[in-house]
């Protein structure tokens, strides 16, 4: 097999992202609760990597369930190698995982979460069902576990035949958050609201996402760095597209990273990596061609996404990118997600021999080692057949995430098929937050003030990250100005957030005189009293005018949201 990527699909592109610009979406994001979601570790796993990673895991989400699972067998423990038979997960298992979902009650859990050292691909050996186009060899637990309710037997693992959508096959994700308009020439790919998750409207559908890595550390890394993902409005972050110039597999006809007052343009061989420097720590997104960009060499050369290129490009201190946390990576690498053990060689194609060590592609697990927190990748060659969707779609991913919706929503909307080699890795409950939205309205408003008054520590007193605003460990005055000054682009005495302090806001200090309330009552200095103090500061900035600036559109009101897609282009093949 060419070891060109994945897929002929059409291909999903998109550009850079910076940070202003999309109006906003008042949804309640947190479609994905700590109670709807099932651990489960390999407690035949004499080293307890599954067990620590997923007590871990319990620290920052309490009301998960932990579920161990174990062959019952002390003669014959649960597998841990990465690879097992159908057969071994039909009859081992799934059961067990059956038994678990059962007990926690037949409808709560929504999402599965596996651990290191439970198995990671899952393969039919039998002649049945046919490999063909029609079916796939592979997948992985995770996919599989999507859909563990329905697919029992080693004819319906790997089904393809549902092909095209709309049959309701069940290897056909339901989530799935696009489709084909045949009846348009050529036919027309439309995206979906986004909408959140539930297995009841999605036909018992399940979600499912991994913790994994090279090391207890690493997974310990992406739990930690998921937690208190915020993107700021007021400081663009990137998704990097690495683009290749080579015609037929190309991301997109043209990149634009937008960095500051620089645009960058990179469809060429080179790696994307030094020219993302600045602002630090601004890279939430990673998309590229990996190895499959380039002249095709072994080793690459010019400077090319070539072997190692994630730790000795991307992570280089000195010229890497900047990552934060949150960072999602996704490859058109066929094997991404082959392994997550650093002494496991990569297959090429179907018939098993190895890629040689100096021209294995990229691998997923080297993206959580540099500081990246989550990442969707293929356990096995994901083209079965050659038709669209087969791999994840970027666009629906960081769509997602925009809006507030959980990592496990943002990647299963974005794959069209389960039973699949498609995986997920990551904490599912990840959620990118918006910089001063203190209540998750995704909304900036004085409510926001409010909060953020009512939670200040003062000046040298660590806080929680939501409240620190300017990163410094505390929540003091200077993170309220960041907040009303950068964040909402305003001055203080704005009571009405128009970016203007006039007669209105003077109108509503008259109004509430004497009374207790917050920013909109005409509390400009936070003590949840509107007296002289409120007054003798709005008078300090009365007349100011932040509408005049030729700045970016302010973070007011019904307009800022999270961070604007500058260009997402679907470009047919
Ligand atoms: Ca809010
Ligand atoms: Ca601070
Ligand atoms: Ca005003
Ligand atoms: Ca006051």
């Amino acid at each position: 097999m060419d070891r060109k990527p994945v897929s002929k699909r059409m291909i999903a592109v998109f550009a850079a992202m910076a940070v202003w610009g999309v109006v906003p979406t008042s949804l309640s994001f947190a479609g994905l609760q700590e109670d709807q979601i099932l651990v489960l570790y390999n407690a035949d796993d004499t080293s307890e990597i599954g067990l620590d990673i997923a007590n871990y895991y319990k620290t920052f989400h309490p009301n998960v369930h932990l579920q161990p699972l174990t062959s019952g067998d002390p003669n014959n423990p649960l597998s841990t190698n990465e690879q097992v038979s159908a057969e071994y997960y039909l009859n081992t298992i799934r059961p067990a995982v059956l038994n678990a979902l059962q007990a926690a009650g037949p409808s709560q859990i929504q999402c599965i979460v596996t651990t290191k050292g439970l198995p990671l691909r899952i393969k039919v050996d039998d002649s049945v069902p046919p490999q063909g186009a029609q079916w796939v060899q592979y997948s992985s637990l995770e996919s599989e576990l999507t859909r563990i309710d329905l697919i029992d037997s080693e004819i319906t693992m790997g089904d393809q035949t549902w092909f095209p959508a709309g049959s309701g096959h069940d290897s056909e994700n339901q989530y799935f958050g696009a489709y084909w308009d045949y009846f348009s020439w050529p036919p027309e790919r439309i995206c979906r609201d986004n909408e959140p998750f539930t297995s009841a409207s999605n036909d018992g559908m399940r979600l499912a996402t991994r913790l994994d890595g090279y090391t207890f550390a690493d997974v310990q890394g992406i739990i930690d760095r998921s937690q208190n993902v915020f993107v700021d409005p007021s400081a663009p972050q990137y998704v990097v597209v690495d683009d290749d110039p080579d015609g037929v597999f190309n991301l997109m006809a043209e990149l634009t990273v937008n960095l500051g007052d620089q645009a960058y343009s990179d469809s060429s061989h080179q790696v994307i990596t030094v020219d993302i420097q600045a602002p630090s720590r601004s890279v939430i997104g990673y998309v590229s061609h990996g190895t499959n960009d380039g002249n095709g060499l072994a080793g690459g050369d010019n400077g090319d996404p070539s072997t190692g290129y994630i730790p000795e490009q991307l992570g280089n201190p000195q010229s890497g990118l900047l990552l934060a946390d949150g960072a999602v990576f996704m490859t058109y690498e066929s094997f991404n997600a082959w392994t997550f053990d650093p002494w496991v060689l990569q297959p090429r194609g179907e018939g098993g021999y190895y890629i040689p060590e100096d021209d294995q592609q990229g691998l997923l697990a080297q993206w959580l080692a540099i500081g990246g927190t989550a990442g969707i990748g293929h356990v096995f060659e994901p083209e079965p057949g050659g038709y669209d969707g087969t791999i994840a779609n970027e666009d629906i991913v960081f769509d997602m995430l925009l809006d507030g919706y959980t990592w496990a929503e943002a990647a299963w909307r974005s794959m069209q098929q389960v039973s699949f080699v498609n995986t997920v890795i990551g904490d599912p409950l990840m959620v990118w937050r918006i910089a001063g939205d203190m209540n998750g309205d995704r909304v900036l408003d004085s409510q926001d003030i409010d909060l953020l008054y009512d939670n200040l520590g003062g000046s040298g007193v660590p806080s929680a990250p939501i409240y620190d605003l300017d990163g410094d460990g505390d929540a003091d005055n200077v993170d309220v100005a960041y907040l009303v000054h950068t964040i909402l682009g305003t001055e203080f005495g704005d009571f009405n957030l128009d970016r203007k302090t006039n007669e209105i806001d003077l109108a509503r200090v008259a109004l509430f005189y004497n009374a207790a309330g917050g920013w909109f009552a005409g509390d400009a200095s936070g003590d949840g009293f509107i007296d002289l103090t409120d007054l003798a500061i709005l008078a300090g900035y009365y007349g100011f005018d932040g509408t005049a600036d030729a700045v970016p559109e302010p973070a007011t009101l019904g307009l800022l949201a999270i961070g604007g897609l500058v260009l997402l282009i679907r470009r047919r093949k």
